[in-house]
């Protein structure tokens, strides 16, 4: 990556009186939380379209959530990198909302931390998937806190509702399920004033997450993108910065 074109993004931040950054899990991958797609982010060999469903978790609930106890470990002892605490303290500043697709709670760990005991809440991001470490009752709605580990020898082991009994499911947004609406509406408000959309690790393919840069552009602003890897919205971005997030995020936000 050359330094002009950080130079450019740098410019087109500073110049910007609001900017909404999207994020998706490639800003946690030097944090050791693997991404979805791509040859680190697979599996036992299913795509997340298989797991990430309402019909798989119908036909084969101890799969999923052997899925989900997966990750829940794997992420566990995972912290945020230079690049999460990086926009932590440009949000704390003001002028920046985040919305993150990521489950991993990573945002809000490192707007804890570095808001040090004052008022996190500039950098808490709209949070459109949900949360890994929450769990859902599939009756009655109730959420509560899911870090405890999943037996999955069998049905009757799965995590139960404390209320109702019923089968818990972890609190994440699957495909062809609907997204929170005020937190999508509040995400696409942001997007739609903002000058800027940093738009940071994210293959960019999944809906309707994926159309935060879109709407940006439609109303004038522009997109600076984050990733090592080319994605649809590189051809559309005004400055693409071709790397990891830990180490652009902080030369690109200090
Ligand atoms: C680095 C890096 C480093 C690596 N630094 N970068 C319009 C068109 C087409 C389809 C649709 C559409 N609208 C809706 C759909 C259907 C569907 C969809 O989008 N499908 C597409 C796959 C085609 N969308 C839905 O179903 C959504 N729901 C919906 O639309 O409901 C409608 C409805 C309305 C009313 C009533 C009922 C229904 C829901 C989508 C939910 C997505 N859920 C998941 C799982 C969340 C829970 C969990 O974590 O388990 O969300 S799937 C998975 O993908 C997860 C992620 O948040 C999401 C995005 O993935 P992400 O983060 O981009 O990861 P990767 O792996 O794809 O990319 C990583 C990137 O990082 C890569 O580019 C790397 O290069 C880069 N990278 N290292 C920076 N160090
Ligand atoms: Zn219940």
């Amino acid at each position: 990556m050359g330094s002009g074109v950080l130079e450019e993004a740098r410019a087109l931040l500073g110049g910007a009186a609001r900017v909404v950054v999207l994020t998706g899990s490639g800003i946690s991958a030097e944090s050791g939380v693997p991404t979805f797609r791509g040859e680190e982010g697979l599996w036992k060999s299913f795509r997340p379209e298989d797991l990430a469903s309402p019909e798989a978790f119908r036909r084969v609930p101890r799969l999923v959530w052997e899925w989900y106890g997966w990750r829940r470990a794997k992420v566990a002892p995972c912290a945020p990198n230079p690049g999460h605490v990086a926009l932590a303290r440009r949000a704390l500043r003001g002028g920046m909302t985040l919305v993150t697709q990521n489950v991993d709670g990573l945002h809000e760990v490192a707007a804890l931390a570095c808001a040090g005991g004052g008022d996190a809440s500039p950098a808490l991001p709209l949070e459109l998937h949900g949360a890994l470490f929450r769990d859902r009752c599939t009756r009655c709605g109730r959420a509560s806190e899911g870090r405890r580990p999943v037996d999955v020898s069998s049905l009757e082991t799965l995590p139960r509702c404390g209320a109702c009994g019923s089968l818990l499911r972890p609190d994440v947004v699957w495909f062809g399920e609907a997204l929170d609406a005020h937190t999508l509406h509040a995400a696409f408000t942001h997007a739609a004033q903002a000058d800027v959309c940093l738009v940071v690790g994210t293959s960019a393919l999944v809906y309707p997450a994926a159309s935060v840069p879109l709407i940006t552009l439609e109303r004038g602003g522009c997109v600076v993108e984050v990733n090592p890897r080319e994605t649809p919205l590189s051809p559309r971005a005004r400055v693409v910065l071709r790397g990891g997030a830990a180490e652009i995020l902080p030369a690109l936000l200090a």
